[in-house]
């Protein structure tokens, strides 16, 4: 049964299991509707229980049904009857209780939560608004300017703000469903949110301002503007016209372009790993080790002491080993002013440092993050052969550098694999798992593993130079010289690209990312011989008179107060290299920028896809989203082409 019913007493307790996270599908909405009736004309029951079993409380509407005919009984309708019951409904809160879910316990008459559940309307994420009274419910229970934030901002809150806010009336310090049920022997008559005046309502200038603030950061995503609209509707409109309004909303939404686009991101994020070998036996991982404490390493050091990893972080002496300490513990404590980090100390008791490689003696993992080049990699790697236990698993950070050929180093080159995280190594989400030829199997079950530990999406990639992301990157990053050379101009390809919705284009980009590692990588590339046919050379012009970005106060832009302007010493360099590419270099339209990056971006991601590097155009799009910010309400590049081409 989806939705059950047992009695405590004189408490009927309505139990939603429907796995894996108790989405409110057709079958729960039905089951739902008929327990409030039977509840109702049951005269042995005084007060309800609304529970799930499982791992969480309802995390929102089933998305699976987002794209079928709308099936009842429709989910504002089960609120509504629960809401005007005549008994009391109780929700009991634990994991999660998202969207559709939070909807329905601010339809119950109380709410009592795990201490650890987490609520929120995350509708935003799916390019939708809340579509069952989250809009109206949320600021009749909490300050009107926390609801905008949550509903605008779709980020879940913990028990504990909810309790301070208003959101739930208790938090249960034993065990849930029985504090659940004495809440409701306690309270003899419902409680109705929608009767309720809205919190702070007479503040309505101190909401306007969050509101336009919310407004500048919307930047191309629709749902958000919506979401702002609904809960100002939410606010001010008398609920029952407030409630069609924001029905009306969710519903056009729904159909849209961008909320389609969202809904395929969030499944591609959810499949990455569906591929059998991540499925076996993974090694057990708990003693990290990592070499080398610039940025990268310090990242990665964060990442795994803040998922309850034990750390040791590798360097050459006893200076930089120092200054990278320093920055972990600076790292750590950031995070925890933020909360992220609830004992600290904890966290610290498992970081450790040293000079010696012996200290490695019983890692599970070592990853190297030392400078990107070959033989520095290769070296690293062999002392690690000869200091590791055999069956430690051997991972490099190299985010361009064959991976078969630092594998090959190794006695047993089946332990080694790439890990490429991105930078800050211990917020951004993405990991690429990159698999050289001889990788074990349960290497590749480990890793998998650890992305999810590390609360990472793993994509699985092949070897190639770049691998799927930066890969792509160098391809429309030369697009974007050529256009130069074409006659646009950088800020024209910026623009382009922020109309589009990136949040900073790919001039800007380097700028504040720094030229001069990419300079040492073409260098590389081009001894290598691996760059050949109309190389254009602006950028490593600009090195060559040491504009390397933001951090010399000049790059592809001057850098003045903060501020990038166009530079004139630039186009100047543009206007020299067009001449001698023998380039006509014509007037350029913003609108012809943005075709040409997402050709390029497409052409070699169907490359990248036909080589076997990446497994899908999903998991192309889910690294473009998450590692190099192509706007997520447009599903990635390779969604957005096939959308574009029908
Ligand atoms: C909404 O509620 C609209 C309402 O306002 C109006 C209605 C009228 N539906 O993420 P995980 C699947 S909009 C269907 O790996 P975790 C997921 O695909 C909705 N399936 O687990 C995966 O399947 P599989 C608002 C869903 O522990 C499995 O569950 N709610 C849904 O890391 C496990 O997922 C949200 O946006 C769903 N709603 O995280 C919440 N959710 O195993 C979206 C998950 O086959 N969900 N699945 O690959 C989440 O944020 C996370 O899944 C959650 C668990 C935090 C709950």
């Amino acid at each position: 049964m989806t939705v059950s019913i047992d009695t405590q007493g004189r408490v009927a307790i309505v139990t939603i299991d429907n796995p894996p996270v108790n989405a409110s599908s057709q079958a729960v909405r039905a089951g739902l509707l008929e327990a409030v009736t039977k509840t109702e004309d049951d005269p042995d029951v005084d007060a309800v229980v609304l529970a799930c079993a499982g791992r969480t409380f309802v995390a929102g509407a089933d998305v699976r049904e987002f794209d079928l005919p709308l099936m009842e009984p429709h989910l504002p309708d089960v609120i509504a009857a629960i809401e005007a019951a005549s008994k009391p409904w109780v929700a009991a809160i634990h994991g999660t209780a998202l969207g559709g879910g939070l909807e329905l316990a601010m339809g119950c008459h109380f709410r009592i939560a795990d201490p650890m559940a987490r609520m929120g309307l995350p509708e935003v994420n799916l390019g939708l608004v809340p579509g069952a009274g989250g809009t109206v419910r949320l600021p009749r229970l909490v300050e009107a300017e926390l609801a905008l934030t949550m509903i605008a901002g779709g980020k879940p809150i913990l028990a504990n703000v909810a309790l301070t806010a208003g959101l739930i009336d208790a938090i249960a310090t034993s065990d849930l469903l029985d504090e659940a049920v004495a809440l409701a022997v306690e309270h003899a008559a419902p409680r109705r949110t929608l009767e309720n005046a809205v919190v702070g309502a007479s503040d309505a200038e101190a909401f306007d301002k969050t509101a336009t603030g919310l407004r500048r950061k919307v930047r191309g995503q629709e749902s958000i503007a919506a979401a702002i609209d609904a809960v100002g509707r939410g606010v001010r409109l008398p609920a029952d016209e407030a409630l069609a309004a924001e029905r009306a909303a969710f519903l056009a939404l729904k159909s849209s372009d961008q909320a389609r686009a969202l809904r395929h991101i969030f499944f591609a994020e959810r499949a990455t790993l569906a591929d059998p070998r991540a499925k076996l036996t993974p090694r057990p991982l708990q003693r990290i080790g990592v070499i080398g404490g610039g940025t990268m390493g310090v990242g990665i050091v964060s990442a795994f002491l803040m998922r309850g990893f034990e750390v040791t972080l590798i360097e050459r002496d006893e200076a930089s080993l120092h200054a990278g300490a320093d920055r972990v513990h600076a790292t750590l404590d950031s995070s925890a002013k933020r909360g992220l980090l609830p004992d600290l100390d904890a966290v610290s008791a498992r970081f450790d440092t040293a000079i010696d490689y012996a200290a490695l003696s019983d890692a599970d993992l070592v990853i190297e993050a030392v400078f990107e080049d070959m033989e520095v990699k290769k070296q690293v790697f062999a002392r690690l052969d000869q200091v590791t236990k055999p069956d430690a698993i051997l991972a490099t950070n190299t985010s361009y550098l064959d991976v078969n050929a630092i594998a090959a180093v190794l006695s047993d080159p089946s332990r080694a694999v790439g890990l490429h995280f991105f930078s800050p190594a211990h917020v951004m989400k993405l990991l690429e798992i990159v698999l050289p030829g001889a990788v074990a199997e349960d290497v590749v079950a480990t890793a998998a593993k650890l992305s999810k530990s590390l609360g990472k999406i793993g994509v699985l990639s092949g070897v190639c130079d770049g691998f799927i992301g930066n890969r792509i990157m160098s391809a429309y990053r030369a697009e974007a010289d050529r256009l130069l050379i074409d006659g646009a101009s950088p800020d024209q390809v910026d623009s382009a690209m922020r109309a589009y919705g990136f949040p900073i284009g790919v001039f800007e980009m380097q700028d504040l990312a720094g030229l001069d590692i990419a300079w040492a990588m073409r260098k590389r590339r081009l001894a290598e011989g691996k760059i050949s046919g109309g190389y254009i050379r602006i950028a490593d012009r600009l090195c060559e008179i040491g504009r390397f970005g933001r951090k010399t106060g000049a790059g592809w832009y001057d850098h003045v107060d903060g501020t990038a302007l166009p530079s004139e010493v630039v186009m100047s360099i543009i206007a020299e290299e067009r001449q001698t590419m023998e380039a006509v270099g014509k007037a350029f339209a913003t609108e012809d920028v943005m075709p040409r990056i997402l050709g390029a971006m497409t052409r070699e991601a169907e490359a990248v896809l036909a080589e076997g590097i990446a497994r899908s155009a999903e998991d192309i799009d889910v690294v473009m989203v998450n590692g190099y910010s192509f706007p997520r309400w447009k599903g990635g590049p390779m969604f957005a082409a096939r959308s574009a081409g029908g």
